[in-house]
């Protein structure tokens, strides 16, 4: 009359099966899934270059004619000054933008999240080979590229 005890154990069975489901998958999705979406695993001496490389965005950059961002077309070496920084030595704020998206695999995106203002500056580590176009949001005439290459060493 009463349910034999290893119909009972069954159902103990499954619900410990189904407890042991959810603990893999909440496993899986909070702490397994998002680590492999992490960014990839670059070199030490790409992520802390020897140096910075400075790009000055010059006093009067917004007049068309006059130069903006300064060097233009440099060559940027991995592990020596692939860390670049923007500085605004203008009086007027300006923006560092991609041409095109541009998406670096370990950086992400490129381009300043809005103005920079006079006296700061933006920086972006590049982690890979590439060229990049860019140009000022408010000033289009402003237009910058540079290109991103091995060290030889
Ligand atoms: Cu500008």
């Amino acid at each position: 009359m009463s349910a034999p005890a290893s119909s009972h154990a069954y159902g103990i069975g499954v619900i410990a099966l189904i407890i042991g489901m959810g603990a893999s998958i909440l496993f899986y999705t909070s702490f397994y899934y998002p680590e492999s979406l992490e960014k990839p695993s670059v070199d030490i001496h790409i992520l802390e270059p020897v140096e910075n490389f400075m790009i000055s965005i010059a006093e009067g950059a917004a007049t068309e004619g006059n130069p903006s961002y300064v060097p233009n077309n440099p060559k940027i070496t991995l592990t020596i000054d692939n860390r670049v920084l923007w500085m605004n030595d203008d009086v007027t704020p300006h923006t560092v933008t991609a041409d095109h998206r541009h998406i670096d695999s370990y950086s992400g995106e490129f381009g300043s999240t809005g103005v920079v203002m006079p006296g700061e500056s933006y920086e972006f580590i590049f982690t890979e080979p590439q060229e990049l176009h860019y140009h000022c949001d408010p000033h289009p005439w402003m237009t910058g590229s540079l290109i991103v290459e091995k060290s030889r060493f």
